[in-house]
Parts: structure tokens; sequence; C-alpha cells
């Protein structure tokens, strides 16, 4: 069965062939639908007659939202395998992996057909509260689990070596980092944009802070990130003290900057709050906004506690965590502000902002590029406190 790409027929011979799903399921019985709506990969979730569910993913050779003319290496299942375990391990907060069939990049995930996607949840309108801290601290628990401090130097060293991903990660530093300041046939905005998007494409001190970032994507190894913890990598249950919150859907996971996880999310977490400002709803717009301050202040609490744990205390007095920390945070903006141009210009845009009509749709994106340019070029001087305000002052500007 191998190169076999798996269909909704064949998959209940599948689970009765695979001796590791038995008990899980009941393959005579089984009912499976494709749900895939993400870029990459097949996704089947299957239920049986007693109602026991469980969800498969396959990885395609290719990158399912272009096609087979854009071939894609299918290791992209075993390194997800990877990152699933390793964060399962240090964090409650992530999908929780049943088996993996590396024969056939299979992953059998646990069925979270109870909860919904954060971005869905979002874009409609639902709550957050408790979700950005419950990420936050799944962020600063893998960080310090899987940074140069919470392993041995020798073991940092391995587990970095073993999780490279060349091939997703040159999918990052294209759409992430290059195209969308670069400039690529792949982009797009709507007319009501494009002039803004030129003025900063000829910009040279926003395009040079991309490509710092890009720099220390490529080339700063600090902790086995999940790679693409935007909003649709999410799922949520509930809201406040009872929330349930998963992340999944990490293939992209690298060794990289510890910035670069919070700052997808951020720069999310800002496009639902453009979203709710242009809709009128200043209220919910700003909540959102300020969630990034939140975000900081649990993932710095929490990486703070994790400090005490860290191997060779006397090497790293507490003086060191200081300046990691303000490193961090400065990282954080840079690769937001990637994250809010790439997510407006290129390949991969977000729901939030392009189901808007034209006139909102003009004020958010043309919002989320002016951000784009604060916060790149800004970093170094930026605090957590100040992002709101300067969402704000991103929707107010004209032109
Ligand atoms: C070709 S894959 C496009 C994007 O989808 C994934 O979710 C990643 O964000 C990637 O950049
Ligand atoms: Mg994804």
């Amino acid at each position: 069965m191998a190169d076999v790409v798996l269909t909704v027929g064949d998959v209940p011979g599948y689970v009765a062939g695979r001796p590791t799903l038995r008990g899980l399921v009941d393959a005579d019985t089984l009912t499976v639908t494709e749900v895939g709506d993400g870029n990459l990969n097949l996704v089947f979730i299957c239920v049986d007659a007693a109602g026991r569910r469980v969800v498969l993913k396959q990885a395609l050779p290719y990158v399912r939202l272009v096609g087979p003319e854009w071939p894609m290496t299918e290791l992209r299942a075993a390194r997800e395998a990877s990152a699933l375990t390793v964060h399962g391990a240090l964090s409650e907060h992530v999908c929780r992996l049943l088996d993996f069939d590396e024969e056939h990049n299979v992953l059998v995930l646990e069925d979270l057909s109870d909860h919904e996607v954060f971005r869905s949840r979002l874009n409609a309108g639902g709550a957050h509260d408790g979700i950005v801290e419950r990420l936050s601290e799944y962020v600063a628990d893998v960080a310090f689990g899987t940074s140069f401090l919470g392993l041995t130097e020798e073991e940092f060293r391995l587990r970095a070596a073993a999780a490279a991903n060349p091939e997703l990660c040159a999918i990052s530093e294209a759409l992430v980092f290059t195209e969308p300041f670069l400039g690529a046939e792949r982009n797009s905005v709507r007319p009501s944009v494009a002039p803004l998007l030129a003025g900063l494409q000829a910009d040279a001190a926003w395009v040079a802070a991309a490509l710092d970032m890009k720099r220390a994507f490529l080339t700063r190894q600090e902790m086995l990130v999940h790679g693409d913890l935007h909003t649709g990598s999410v799922f949520v249950r509930g809201s406040g003290d009872g929330v349930s919150v998963k992340a999944f859907d990490s293939e992209f996971a690298c060794y990289a900057p510890i910035g670069f996880d919070l700052g997808m999310l951020w720069a999310n977490l800002v496009f639902a709050g453009m979203r709710a400002a242009v809709l009128g709803d200043d209220a919910r717009a700003d909540a959102l906004f300020g969630s990034v301050e939140t975000s900081w202040r649990v993932f710095a609490a929490r990486f703070t506690a994790h400090w005490p744990e860290r191997r060779d205390p006397a090497g790293y007095p507490d003086v060191f965590l200081d300046g990691w920390l303000t490193g961090i945070l400065r990282d954080c903006f840079g690769f937001a502000g990637c994250e809010a141009a790439r997510r407006t210009v290129g390949l991969a845009k977000v729901s939030d902002v392009e189901t808007l009509d034209d006139a909102p749709y003009t004020a958010a994106a043309s919002a989320m590029l002016r951000l784009s340019r604060t916060l790149l070029v800004g970093r170094a001087a930026l605090g957590a406190e100040d992002v709101a305000g300067l969402c704000r002052k991103a929707l107010g500007a004209a032109g």
C-alpha cells in the first residue's frame, strides 16, 4: 500500500488492517467523512456505530492548496508526529497523537469534533477569554522544555538537528519572509490596497526588517516551535476557566526563535480584532488587541516560573533571563509584523479579512499593512502594552 493516497472508501479497510487501531474504533461499522480544508493534507473523520471517533490525517505528496505541480515531501507527517509527541509531553494543550503509520504518512489523532477551530469562532464573534492565556502557557512550556536550558546541551543539539524540516521551512521562508516584501506572482490584494503595498515594498526599512527576521528564522535555533501557530491551528471548546485548547497541525515544526510562534499568534489575534473593528464592534476589537499584552504577560510569567528548573543555574544567573525575555519580545514583534503582511498579501490569506466587503476589507487590510511596518521597523523600542494603541493608530491612519 506504499504511495497510496487514501480515499473515503479505503479508510475502513485501512483501519481494519492496522493492528494498532484495534479497540479504538470498529472498522466494520465506520462512517468516514473527508474534512480537510487546510492547505496541505487529507483529513478523515471516522465514526463507528458505537459513536467512537478518530481522525486520520494523511500527507499528500504535494501542496493541496496548489496541486501536484507543487510537490512536497510526505516526511512532514513524521515531523508532525514527532512534534506532537514532544509538545504533548510538555503541555496538555496539544492534540493527542494515537498512532503514526510511517509507511503511509498517516497520523491517527484524537477526534476533537466537540471543539471548533479558533479562527471560525473568532470570525463568528465568539468568546476568546482563557484561550490566549492557555496558548501562551503552551508556548512557554514548550519553549523552556525544548530549549538549551531545559535540556542538556548535548540533548539540545541532537534534538535541534533531528527536527530539521527544510522543505516545510522553505515554504515559510518564501511565504512569510520573502514574497510579501520583495514581491511575487502569488501575491494579491484588492485594488484599493495596491498603492499602499507598492509603497511599502519600496520602503527599504520595512523590507530589510523582514529579511532580518528571515535571517533569525533560518539561523537561530532556540526551541521546537509549532511553526504555524495561527488561529486556524487551534481547536477550542468553551471559554474562561472551563476552556479546552488544543493546538494541532504542527507539520511546520522546527527549531527556530522562541518569538516565532507567539508572533504568529499575535498577528492572527490582531486580524480578528481588525475584523471586529471594521464591523463596528469596538469593545471586541479592543479586547482582541489587548489580548497581545495578556499573551506576553502570561508567557513571560510562565517562562520565568520554569527558570529555576534550568540546567546549570550557576552558569546562567537571573540577569541572563531578563536579557533573554527582552530579545524574545523583540522577535515576537518582528515575526508578528511578517505574519501581518503575509496573511494580507501572500498566497495563504485569512478569512477574517478576506470575507469582508470592499470597504471594511480596505480598512482592515490597510491597517494590517501599516501595523506590519510599525512592528517590524520599530520592534526594538516597543512594549507589549503599546500594541493595542498601535492597532488603533493603524486603523485611524489614512492613505
Ligand atoms: C502552501 S502552504 C501555505 C500556508 O499554509 C500553512 O498553514 C502555512 O501557514 C503555510 O505558509
Ligand atoms: Mg495548517
